[in-house]
Protein backbone atom coordinates (compact mmCIF):
# COMPACT_ATOMS: atom_id res chain seq x y z
CA UNK A 1 0.00 0.00 0.00
CA UNK A 2 1.70 3.19 -0.76
CA UNK A 3 1.25 6.10 2.05
CA UNK A 4 -0.31 8.86 1.67
CA UNK A 5 1.19 12.31 0.51
CA UNK A 6 0.08 15.79 1.60
CA UNK A 7 -0.12 19.30 -0.10
CA UNK A 8 2.23 21.61 2.63
CA UNK A 9 1.89 25.15 2.32
CA UNK A 10 4.98 27.00 4.02
CA UNK A 11 3.79 31.14 5.09
CA UNK A 12 6.97 32.92 5.27
CA UNK A 13 9.21 30.76 3.52
CA UNK A 14 12.17 33.02 2.94
CA UNK A 15 12.39 33.89 7.02
CA UNK A 16 14.70 32.00 9.38
CA UNK A 17 11.70 29.63 10.68
CA UNK A 18 10.23 29.39 7.29
CA UNK A 19 13.41 28.35 5.46
CA UNK A 20 14.24 25.84 8.49
CA UNK A 21 10.85 24.26 7.78
CA UNK A 22 11.83 23.82 4.15
CA UNK A 23 14.89 21.65 5.59
CA UNK A 24 13.40 19.70 8.23
CA UNK A 25 10.32 18.32 5.99
CA UNK A 26 13.28 17.30 3.27
CA UNK A 27 15.26 15.80 6.39
CA UNK A 28 12.39 13.78 8.11
CA UNK A 29 11.12 12.58 4.65
CA UNK A 30 7.85 13.99 5.04
CA UNK A 31 5.40 12.71 2.76
CA UNK A 32 5.01 15.33 0.45
CA UNK A 33 2.75 15.97 -2.52
CA UNK A 34 3.11 19.47 -3.71
CA UNK A 35 4.79 22.35 -1.87
CA UNK A 36 3.82 25.81 -1.83
CA UNK A 37 6.25 28.32 -0.85
CA UNK A 38 4.61 31.68 0.35
CA UNK A 39 5.94 35.15 1.65
CA UNK A 40 5.63 39.02 0.84
CA UNK A 41 5.60 40.78 -2.63
CA UNK A 42 9.32 41.54 -1.53
CA UNK A 43 10.25 37.66 -2.15
CA UNK A 44 7.54 37.32 -5.00
CA UNK A 45 9.47 35.44 -7.81
CA UNK A 46 12.43 33.99 -5.47
CA UNK A 47 13.25 30.50 -5.94
CA UNK A 48 13.78 27.89 -2.91
CA UNK A 49 14.92 24.63 -3.50
CA UNK A 50 12.99 21.75 -1.95
CA UNK A 51 13.25 18.00 -3.14
CA UNK A 52 15.75 18.62 -5.86
CA UNK A 53 13.46 21.07 -7.58
CA UNK A 54 13.81 24.93 -7.34
CA UNK A 55 10.04 25.72 -5.88
CA UNK A 56 8.94 29.39 -7.36
CA UNK A 57 7.80 31.68 -3.58
CA UNK A 58 4.61 33.07 -4.59
CA UNK A 59 2.73 36.23 -2.52
CA UNK A 60 0.35 35.50 0.18
CA UNK A 61 -2.95 35.95 -0.89
CA UNK A 62 -6.89 34.45 -0.30
CA UNK A 63 -6.31 32.02 -2.35
CA UNK A 64 -3.50 30.66 -1.69
CA UNK A 65 -4.36 28.08 -0.06
CA UNK A 66 -7.08 25.99 -1.99
CA UNK A 67 -6.38 22.85 -2.14
CA UNK A 68 -3.56 22.72 0.56
CA UNK A 69 -3.71 19.81 3.24
CA UNK A 70 -1.45 21.41 6.16
CA UNK A 71 -0.44 25.05 6.42
CA UNK A 72 2.82 25.41 8.18
CA UNK A 73 2.76 29.54 9.14
CA UNK A 74 5.70 31.49 10.29
CA UNK A 75 5.27 35.44 8.93
CA UNK A 76 4.65 36.86 11.98
CA UNK A 77 1.18 37.57 14.23
CA UNK A 78 -0.49 40.25 11.65
CA UNK A 79 -0.02 37.40 8.87
CA UNK A 80 -1.58 34.98 10.83
CA UNK A 81 -4.38 36.47 11.67
CA UNK A 82 -4.72 37.99 8.04
CA UNK A 83 -4.70 34.56 6.22
CA UNK A 84 -4.93 31.34 9.18
CA UNK A 85 -8.92 31.64 9.14
CA UNK A 86 -8.65 31.55 5.32
CA UNK A 87 -6.57 28.43 4.71
CA UNK A 88 -8.63 26.43 7.34
CA UNK A 89 -11.92 27.76 5.43
CA UNK A 90 -10.27 26.46 2.45
CA UNK A 91 -9.48 22.67 4.25
CA UNK A 92 -6.05 23.06 5.75
CA UNK A 93 -4.80 22.10 8.95
CA UNK A 94 -2.33 25.42 9.84
CA UNK A 95 0.15 24.83 12.35
CA UNK A 96 1.24 28.92 13.48
CA UNK A 97 3.95 29.72 14.56
CA UNK A 98 2.99 33.46 15.90
CA UNK A 99 1.33 34.63 18.92
CA UNK A 100 -1.77 35.45 17.02
CA UNK A 101 -3.85 32.40 18.42
CA UNK A 102 -1.80 30.65 21.23
CA UNK A 103 -3.79 31.58 24.07
CA UNK A 104 -7.36 31.10 22.49
CA UNK A 105 -9.18 29.06 24.51
CA UNK A 106 -10.05 26.37 21.57
CA UNK A 107 -6.53 26.34 20.03
CA UNK A 108 -4.51 23.76 21.45
CA UNK A 109 -0.94 24.90 22.19
CA UNK A 110 1.56 21.88 22.13
CA UNK A 111 4.63 20.89 22.63
CA UNK A 112 4.78 17.15 21.24
CA UNK A 113 6.93 15.54 24.21
CA UNK A 114 4.40 17.26 26.66
CA UNK A 115 0.78 17.25 25.51
CA UNK A 116 0.22 15.69 22.82
CA UNK A 117 -2.86 14.78 23.47
CA UNK A 118 -3.97 18.24 22.98
CA UNK A 119 -3.78 18.03 19.58
CA UNK A 120 -6.97 16.18 18.99
CA UNK A 121 -9.07 19.26 19.85
CA UNK A 122 -8.44 21.40 17.12
CA UNK A 123 -10.56 22.79 15.09
CA UNK A 124 -8.24 23.96 12.71
CA UNK A 125 -5.51 25.82 13.88
CA UNK A 126 -2.78 24.53 16.05
CA UNK A 127 -0.41 26.93 17.79
CA UNK A 128 3.56 26.24 17.81
CA UNK A 129 4.62 27.77 21.20
CA UNK A 130 7.21 30.33 21.81
CA UNK A 131 10.72 28.95 21.22
CA UNK A 132 11.68 29.90 25.08
CA UNK A 133 8.50 28.44 26.23
CA UNK A 134 9.06 25.25 24.24
CA UNK A 135 12.80 24.17 25.38
CA UNK A 136 11.88 24.87 28.96
CA UNK A 137 8.67 22.86 29.05
CA UNK A 138 10.30 19.85 27.36
CA UNK A 139 13.08 19.60 30.27
CA UNK A 140 10.05 20.58 33.07
CA UNK A 141 7.61 18.36 31.99
CA UNK A 142 9.15 14.92 33.31
CA UNK A 143 10.25 17.17 36.71
CA UNK A 144 6.62 17.95 37.14
CA UNK A 145 4.75 14.60 36.80
CA UNK A 146 7.23 13.32 39.27
CA UNK A 147 7.38 16.07 42.14
CA UNK A 148 5.29 18.80 41.23
CA UNK A 149 6.35 22.00 40.46
CA UNK A 150 5.16 24.65 42.67
CA UNK A 151 7.40 27.73 40.47
CA UNK A 152 10.04 28.65 38.50
CA UNK A 153 11.80 31.40 38.31
CA UNK A 154 13.79 31.80 34.68
CA UNK A 155 16.46 34.50 32.91
CA UNK A 156 16.72 33.39 29.13
CA UNK A 157 20.20 34.32 26.93
CA UNK A 158 18.37 34.52 23.51
CA UNK A 159 19.99 34.84 20.33
CA UNK A 160 19.21 37.32 17.51
CA UNK A 161 18.01 34.60 15.29
CA UNK A 162 14.42 34.53 17.11
CA UNK A 163 14.12 37.99 15.46
CA UNK A 164 14.90 36.88 12.31
CA UNK A 165 16.89 37.05 9.56
CA UNK A 166 17.48 40.43 9.63
CA UNK A 167 18.65 40.54 13.26
CA UNK A 168 21.39 38.31 12.11
CA UNK A 169 22.62 40.21 9.70
CA UNK A 170 22.25 43.31 12.33
CA UNK A 171 24.75 41.87 14.53
CA UNK A 172 27.55 40.52 12.12
CA UNK A 173 26.99 43.93 10.26
CA UNK A 174 27.71 45.72 14.24
CA UNK A 175 30.29 43.58 14.81
CA UNK A 176 32.52 43.99 11.68
CA UNK A 177 31.68 48.13 12.44
CA UNK A 178 32.86 48.10 15.55
CA UNK A 179 36.47 45.74 14.61
CA UNK A 180 36.57 48.83 12.10
CA UNK A 181 36.10 51.36 14.20
CA UNK A 182 32.74 52.76 12.17
CA UNK A 183 29.60 53.95 14.00
CA UNK A 184 27.24 51.13 15.04
CA UNK A 185 23.41 51.76 13.12
CA UNK A 186 20.91 49.64 15.29
CA UNK A 187 18.00 49.09 13.29
CA UNK A 188 16.55 45.83 14.48
CA UNK A 189 17.52 46.30 18.35
CA UNK A 190 16.99 49.28 20.24
CA UNK A 191 20.51 49.38 21.22
CA UNK A 192 24.03 47.92 20.30
CA UNK A 193 23.85 44.13 20.50
CA UNK A 194 27.53 42.91 19.80
CA UNK A 195 29.05 42.80 22.59
CA UNK A 196 25.69 43.66 24.85
CA UNK A 197 23.60 42.17 26.59
CA UNK A 198 19.51 43.73 26.20
CA UNK A 199 17.17 42.87 28.82
CA UNK A 200 14.78 43.50 26.54
CA UNK A 201 12.75 40.75 24.01
CA UNK A 202 9.45 42.70 22.49
CA UNK A 203 7.34 45.24 23.78
CA UNK A 204 6.96 46.31 27.78
CA UNK A 205 3.33 45.39 28.74
CA UNK A 206 1.39 47.65 31.52
CA UNK A 207 2.93 45.42 34.29
CA UNK A 208 6.73 46.82 33.33
CA UNK A 209 7.33 43.10 32.09
CA UNK A 210 8.23 42.54 28.14
CA UNK A 211 5.73 40.33 25.75
CA UNK A 212 8.30 37.80 25.71
CA UNK A 213 8.61 37.35 29.08
CA UNK A 214 4.79 37.19 29.74
CA UNK A 215 4.41 34.66 26.87
CA UNK A 216 7.06 32.42 29.26
CA UNK A 217 4.29 32.62 32.36
CA UNK A 218 1.37 32.15 29.89
CA UNK A 219 2.07 29.73 27.73
CA UNK A 220 3.99 27.37 30.64
CA UNK A 221 0.80 27.14 32.18
CA UNK A 222 -1.58 26.28 29.44
CA UNK A 223 1.11 23.56 27.52
CA UNK A 224 1.32 22.10 31.29
CA UNK A 225 -2.13 22.26 31.64
CA UNK A 226 -1.78 23.80 35.57
CA UNK A 227 -2.85 26.84 36.06
CA UNK A 228 -1.27 27.09 39.72
CA UNK A 229 2.08 26.90 39.16
CA UNK A 230 4.06 30.63 39.97
CA UNK A 231 6.21 31.95 37.25
CA UNK A 232 8.44 34.50 36.82
CA UNK A 233 10.73 35.10 33.75
CA UNK A 234 13.53 37.42 32.72
CA UNK A 235 14.25 37.33 29.07
CA UNK A 236 17.92 39.00 27.75
CA UNK A 237 19.01 39.14 24.37
CA UNK A 238 22.64 38.35 24.08
CA UNK A 239 25.10 38.51 20.97
CA UNK A 240 24.82 35.03 20.03
CA UNK A 241 23.42 33.44 16.53
CA UNK A 242 21.80 30.18 17.13
CA UNK A 243 20.33 29.04 20.12
CA UNK A 244 18.59 30.08 23.53
CA UNK A 245 20.54 29.27 27.04
CA UNK A 246 17.77 29.65 29.82
CA UNK A 247 18.96 29.56 33.47
CA UNK A 248 16.34 28.00 35.71
CA UNK A 249 15.44 27.67 39.14
CA UNK A 250 12.47 25.60 40.36
CA UNK A 251 11.03 25.31 43.78
CA UNK A 252 8.73 21.54 44.11
CA UNK A 253 6.60 20.11 46.24
CA UNK A 254 8.08 17.02 46.87
CA UNK A 255 11.97 16.70 47.49
CA UNK A 256 13.78 15.34 43.92
CA UNK A 257 17.79 15.04 44.69
CA UNK A 258 19.96 16.34 41.54
CA UNK A 259 21.23 13.28 40.93
CA UNK A 260 17.47 12.07 40.72
CA UNK A 261 16.88 14.56 38.52
CA UNK A 262 19.52 13.53 36.10
CA UNK A 263 18.38 10.11 36.23
CA UNK A 264 14.75 11.51 35.04
CA UNK A 265 16.29 13.63 32.70
CA UNK A 266 18.54 11.13 30.91
CA UNK A 267 14.94 9.24 30.34
CA UNK A 268 13.13 11.89 28.81
CA UNK A 269 11.70 12.14 25.21
CA UNK A 270 13.70 15.09 22.86
CA UNK A 271 16.25 15.66 26.19
CA UNK A 272 19.92 15.20 26.08
CA UNK A 273 21.77 15.58 29.51
CA UNK A 274 25.22 16.99 28.89
CA UNK A 275 26.15 17.05 32.56
CA UNK A 276 29.81 16.56 33.42
CA UNK A 277 31.31 19.35 35.38
CA UNK A 278 34.48 16.93 35.68
CA UNK A 279 35.19 17.51 31.77
CA UNK A 280 33.92 20.93 31.78
CA UNK A 281 31.19 19.98 29.94
CA UNK A 282 27.52 21.45 29.78
CA UNK A 283 25.15 22.86 27.61
CA UNK A 284 26.43 25.11 25.11
CA UNK A 285 24.38 27.38 22.60
CA UNK A 286 27.03 26.84 19.90
CA UNK A 287 26.62 23.02 20.11
CA UNK A 288 23.02 23.16 20.24
CA UNK A 289 23.00 24.69 16.86
CA UNK A 290 21.23 22.69 14.12
CA UNK A 291 20.32 19.85 16.83
CA UNK A 292 17.37 18.59 17.41
CA UNK A 293 17.72 18.01 21.06
CA UNK A 294 16.67 20.29 24.43
CA UNK A 295 20.40 19.85 26.01
CA UNK A 296 19.96 20.14 30.03
CA UNK A 297 23.02 20.50 32.65
CA UNK A 298 24.61 22.53 35.67
CA UNK A 299 21.57 20.38 37.46
CA UNK A 300 22.25 20.77 41.10
CA UNK A 301 20.02 21.58 44.17
CA UNK A 302 19.39 24.72 45.34
CA UNK A 303 21.11 25.16 48.93
CA UNK A 304 19.11 28.43 49.74
CA UNK A 305 15.59 26.01 49.67
CA UNK A 306 14.12 22.87 51.23
CA UNK A 307 13.21 21.53 47.76
CA UNK A 308 14.50 23.09 44.64
CA UNK A 309 16.97 22.67 41.40
CA UNK A 310 18.99 24.93 39.61
CA UNK A 311 19.19 23.63 35.42
CA UNK A 312 20.55 25.36 32.27
CA UNK A 313 18.76 24.61 29.49
CA UNK A 314 19.60 25.06 25.97
CA UNK A 315 18.06 24.39 22.43
CA UNK A 316 18.08 25.39 18.93
CA UNK A 317 15.46 28.22 19.03
CA UNK A 318 15.21 27.97 15.11
CA UNK A 319 14.83 23.82 15.17
CA UNK A 320 12.98 22.63 18.38
CA UNK A 321 12.12 26.27 19.44
CA UNK A 322 10.04 26.73 15.96
CA UNK A 323 10.45 24.79 12.71
CA UNK A 324 10.66 21.04 14.20
CA UNK A 325 8.44 21.56 16.69
CA UNK A 326 6.45 22.32 14.40
CA UNK A 327 6.69 19.57 11.92
CA UNK A 328 6.60 17.09 14.83
CA UNK A 329 2.92 18.50 15.21
CA UNK A 330 2.46 17.84 11.15
CA UNK A 331 3.61 14.10 11.73
CA UNK A 332 1.03 13.84 15.16
CA UNK A 333 -1.42 15.03 12.82
CA UNK A 334 -1.06 12.41 10.08
CA UNK A 335 0.44 9.50 12.06
CA UNK A 336 3.26 8.86 11.29
O1 LIG B 1 4.51 36.10 15.93
P1 LIG B 1 5.24 37.38 16.20
O2 LIG B 1 5.50 37.54 17.65
O3 LIG B 1 4.57 38.54 15.56
O4 LIG B 1 6.72 37.25 15.50
C1 LIG B 1 6.86 36.75 14.22
C2 LIG B 1 8.18 37.02 13.56
O5 LIG B 1 9.23 36.51 14.41
C3 LIG B 1 10.10 35.69 13.66
C4 LIG B 1 9.61 35.53 12.22
O6 LIG B 1 10.59 36.17 11.37
C5 LIG B 1 8.29 36.27 12.19
O7 LIG B 1 8.23 37.19 11.16
N1 LIG B 1 10.18 34.41 14.36
C6 LIG B 1 11.31 33.84 14.88
N2 LIG B 1 11.04 32.74 15.54
C7 LIG B 1 9.73 32.58 15.45
C8 LIG B 1 8.81 31.61 15.95
N3 LIG B 1 9.17 30.56 16.70
C9 LIG B 1 9.20 33.63 14.71
N4 LIG B 1 7.90 33.72 14.45
C10 LIG B 1 7.11 32.80 14.93
N5 LIG B 1 7.53 31.76 15.65
P2 LIG B 1 11.31 35.41 10.18
O8 LIG B 1 12.38 36.26 9.67
O9 LIG B 1 11.60 34.02 10.50
O10 LIG B 1 10.16 35.32 9.07
C11 LIG B 1 9.65 36.41 8.41
C12 LIG B 1 8.84 35.79 7.27
O11 LIG B 1 7.62 36.48 7.18
C13 LIG B 1 7.42 36.77 5.80
N6 LIG B 1 6.49 37.85 5.62
C14 LIG B 1 6.61 39.12 6.01
N7 LIG B 1 5.55 39.84 5.61
C15 LIG B 1 4.75 38.99 4.93
C16 LIG B 1 5.34 37.72 4.94
N8 LIG B 1 4.79 36.67 4.33
C17 LIG B 1 3.60 36.85 3.72
N9 LIG B 1 2.95 38.02 3.68
C18 LIG B 1 3.49 39.12 4.26
N10 LIG B 1 2.85 40.29 4.20
C19 LIG B 1 8.79 37.15 5.33
O12 LIG B 1 8.90 37.08 3.95
C20 LIG B 1 9.59 36.05 5.97
O13 LIG B 1 9.52 34.89 5.18
P3 LIG B 1 9.50 38.37 3.18
O14 LIG B 1 9.27 38.08 1.79
O15 LIG B 1 8.91 39.62 3.76
O16 LIG B 1 10.97 38.46 3.52
C21 LIG B 1 11.88 38.09 2.51
C22 LIG B 1 13.17 38.71 2.77
O17 LIG B 1 12.99 40.12 2.92
C23 LIG B 1 13.78 40.61 3.98
N11 LIG B 1 13.01 41.63 4.66
C24 LIG B 1 12.30 41.47 5.77
N12 LIG B 1 11.73 42.62 6.12
C25 LIG B 1 12.09 43.54 5.18
C26 LIG B 1 12.90 42.91 4.24
N13 LIG B 1 13.39 43.55 3.19
C27 LIG B 1 13.09 44.85 3.03
N14 LIG B 1 12.31 45.51 3.89
C28 LIG B 1 11.81 44.92 4.97
N15 LIG B 1 11.03 45.61 5.84
C29 LIG B 1 14.09 39.44 4.85
O18 LIG B 1 15.46 39.46 5.19
C30 LIG B 1 13.73 38.22 4.05
O19 LIG B 1 14.90 37.48 3.73
O1 LIG C 1 6.60 34.65 20.11
O2 LIG C 1 12.74 37.53 19.15
O3 LIG C 1 7.43 33.15 18.81
O4 LIG C 1 13.68 35.74 19.99
C1 LIG C 1 9.78 34.21 18.68
C2 LIG C 1 11.09 34.91 18.56
C3 LIG C 1 8.89 36.16 19.98
C4 LIG C 1 10.25 36.82 19.86
C5 LIG C 1 7.48 34.26 19.31
C6 LIG C 1 12.69 36.40 19.61
C7 LIG C 1 8.62 35.13 18.92
C8 LIG C 1 11.32 35.78 19.76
Amino acid sequence: MSIKRYSVAVAGATGAVGNEMISILEEREFPVTEIKLLASDRSEGKKLEFGGKDITVTKTDSNSFNGIDIALFSAGADRSKEFASLAVKAGAIVIDNSSAFRMAPEVPLVVPEVNPHAIARHKGIIANPNCSTIQMVVALKPIHDAVRIKRIVVSTYQSVSGTGKEAIEELSQETRDIFNCREVKCQVYPHQIAFNCLPQIDTFEENRYTKEEMKMVNETRKILEDDTIAITATAVRVPVFYGHSESVNIETEKKLTADEARELLSNASGVKVVDNIDALEYPLAVKAASKDEVFVGRIREDESIEKGLNLWIVSDNIRKGAALNAIQIAEILIGV
